[in-house]
């Protein structure tokens, strides 16, 4: 999988994404990861890329031009239109789903806005998806970027080094993952449950998706719609007093 950013601060995505896990996607060569300075296409002396907003309002906006060509450059490296996604608090909000399908691509654009957002125009001519992470907002693009192609990466066949696929994990089935637990046996008078201790396979397993099922119940209700409930499970849910 190639990420291409195209950013004003291409150090944050590098610096970000160079570390850890990803980190070691891209050692391995599993993706790749291209942070295009848009200022590099700016065509003035000053390497300026933002301009005041038409019709007046607070702050700047990045002009056209600059992204255009930034743009234009990694198509014609492709030698084909690319999936192009715009990060903006406008969006879509993100989710699991959406990062399974765009890491069907073999390429991926992403663009990072400053200031107070890019010329609309640039944007009608080269977006294919506008993509925000949440409510709230944030100062540019380069967060959610990265929040993106870190989804995304983990999707990417080889990236985690455990043997599961990354399928199977919470989300997937609409359900919190269940508590970990780790050495010591006793850590300041709490135990590990004691059928982590037992060895018997069944009823860990048995175990974890009840814990699975009562945490999402607890903290997250609203994925419950989605989650294949059993009967039984139903019934455990009912007599904790939850209504499902
Ligand atoms: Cl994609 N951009 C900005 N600036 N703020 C956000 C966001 C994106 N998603 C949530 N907040």
């Amino acid at each position: 999988m190639k990420f291409h950013v195209l950013t004003l601060f291409p150090e944050m995505i590098e610096q970000g994404l160079n570390t850890s896990i990803t980190g070691r996607a891209i050692a391995k060569g599993l993706i790749s990861l291209n942070a295009v300075n848009i200022r590099d296409f700016a065509n003035n002396k000053h390497s300026k890329v933002d301009d005041y907003p038409y019709g007046g309002g607070a702050g700047m906006v990045m002009q056209a031009e600059p992204v255009y060509q930034a743009h234009q450059s990694l198509e014609a490296q492709a030698g084909k239109k690319l999936r192009t996604i715009y990060l903006t608090p406008q969006g879509q909000t993100f989710h699991q789903e959406m990062a399974k399908e765009f890491a069907k691509e073999e390429e991926l654009v992403f663009l990072c806005g400053h200031y107070e957002g890019i010329d609309e125009r640039v944007l009608e001519e080269i977006v294919t998806d506008y993509v925000s992470i949440g409510d709230y907002v944030l100062t540019g693009g380069e967060l959610p970027a990265m929040v993106m192609i870190d989804t995304i990466s983990r999707l990417v066949e080889g990236v985690l080094n455990n043997g599961d696929s990354a399928e199977y994990e919470s989300f997937q089935d609409h359900l919190l993952e269940y508590p970990q637990y780790s050495r010591p046996e006793e850590w300041r008078g709490k135990k590990v449950p004691s059928v982590l201790m037992s060895g018997h396979h069944a009823n860990v397993e048995k175990w974890r998706r009840e814990q699975s099922v009562l945490r999402t119940a607890k903290w997250r209700p609203d994925l419950l719609e989605k989650a294949q409930l059993t009967e039984k499970e139903k019934v455990l849910l009912k007599g904790e007093g939850y209504d499902v």
